[in-house]
């Protein structure tokens, strides 16, 4: 936990002070789960309530202060009668992500389907690539395995396995890979217990289907794979954390089906842990290598994905020059490749701006995860 001596002031002030996680924000009211609070209301009351709807100290809005979904916050003098309090405090951030809107999340959990729909490579790092982009920790599970081979599975996890990545194996319709494992250690309840998820990956790959079934109350619409699945429309923007069982939040967000690679040429490769492994025991001749057809290049290589690299690399560019080209508008336009594969500038859903150029490989200072929620 994350106390400054104001923070811890402010806890200490009253005993009826509590601290909680913001898990739903609705125009101007926060849903908070409660985590902590003093002893002295526990010994006071009998039924003290999991959740609180607070509104905002004024204090906060004064300052500018968001509160945004996961955000930990000190709550002053609830009603617990009531079960309504006021935000007082926000807690310094871990890690904030711009889409969808979260803070302190932990790891991005990527939901692939092993079929219906079927695995598709250069899809699937197009997602890697944008969880890449976020900065977080990656947990890549491939659901649907009942409806695959033992054979093909294997094939696909060596495979994965050389990208960089460990896969989890699952299936909501068996429970394969998610039954008798609640308490093991290398499951995948482990993986999320006590961290903050946020689920990504394409609709129908059964994302909505694993959260009921990890959070067997929390009732999702399960969607019928559609011929349309691709380009379902997301009307809404709403995120919500919902509590596991075993400890640990989950953020389910809208489907989308080809997230925009909205990084800068430079920093693709470091976006791959295969390219990212060349970069950590040799370096290219230019500081500046694109990883093409420079000499001295240590990136460029007989690894598998080397060409979805290059393929994305173009797009980088791309992007690039048609950013270029448009300085004034820069700030709140952003190109777009449309399915055609003909480019447009889009108006920028967030005009947050990015410190890009300064972004290494871990630790990173981690931004959007989800741009294309309302593009489709
Ligand atoms: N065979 C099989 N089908 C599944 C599995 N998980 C989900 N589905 C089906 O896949 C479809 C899409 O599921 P849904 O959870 O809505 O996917 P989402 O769009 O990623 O949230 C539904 O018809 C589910 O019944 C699974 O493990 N095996
Ligand atoms: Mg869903
Ligand atoms: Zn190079």
């Amino acid at each position: 936990m994350n106390w400054t001596s104001e923070v811890n002031d402010l806890w200490e002030q009253t005993d009826n002070n509590c601290l909680g996680t913001v898990v739903a924000v609705q125009a101007n009211f926060y849903q908070v789960k409660i985590d902590e609070y003093h002893n002295s209301v526990k010994n006071a009351r009998e039924n003290i309530p999991k959740f609180l709807l607070c509104t905002r100290r004024s204090r906060l809005k004064k300052i500018g202060q968001k509160v945004m979904v996961g955000d930990r916050v000190i709550i002053e003098d609830p009603d617990w009668e009531g079960g309504r309090g006021a935000v007082a405090e926000v807690l310094p951030r871990e890690t904030e992500l711009d889409r969808p809107p979260i803070a302190n999340a932990n790891q991005v959990m990527l939901v692939f389907a092993l079929a219906e729909p079927n695995l598709d490579p250069v899809a699937l790092t197009r997602f890697l690539v944008k969880a890449e982009l976020t900065g977080l920790e990656i947990c890549l599970c491939l659901s649907k395995w009942d409806l695959v081979s033992e054979a093909k599975t294997e094939e696909w996890c060596s495979q994965i396995s050389e990208w960089g990545y460990e896969p989890f194996l699952i299936s909501v319709k068996t429970e394969a890979g998610l039954r008798a494992v609640k308490d093991s250690s290398h499951s995948l309840w482990e993986k999320l217990r006590n961290k903050i998820t946020v689920i990504s990956g394409p609709s129908g790959v059964g994302k909505s289907s694993l959260i009921n079934y990890l959070i067997p109350n929390v009732n999702l619409r399960v969607s019928a794979v559609s011929g349309k699945l691709s380009r379902g429309r997301h009307t809404t923007r709403h995120v919500e954390l919902f509590e596991l069982p075993n400890g640990g939040l989950l953020a389910d967000t809208p489907g989308f089906n080809q997230p925009q690679l909205d990084c800068e040429p430079i920093e693709l490769a470091y976006l791959f842990p295969e390219a990212r492994k060349y970069l950590a025991e040799g370096s290219c001749q230019f500081s500046d290598c694109l990883h093409r057809d420079e000499p001295n290049c240590v990136v460029r290589g007989d690894w598998e994905r080397y060409e979805y690299y290059l393929t994305f690399l173009e797009e980088a560019i791309a992007r690039q020059e048609v950013l270029q080209q448009q300085p004034d508008s820069e700030s709140n336009l952003k190109a777009k490749t449309s399915s055609g594969g003909k480019r447009k500038l889009e108006p920028k859903l967030a005009s947050k701006k990015y410190r890009r150029s300064s972004r290494k490989v871990e630790h990173q200072q981690l931004q959007d995860l989800c741009q294309e929620l309302d593009e489709f």
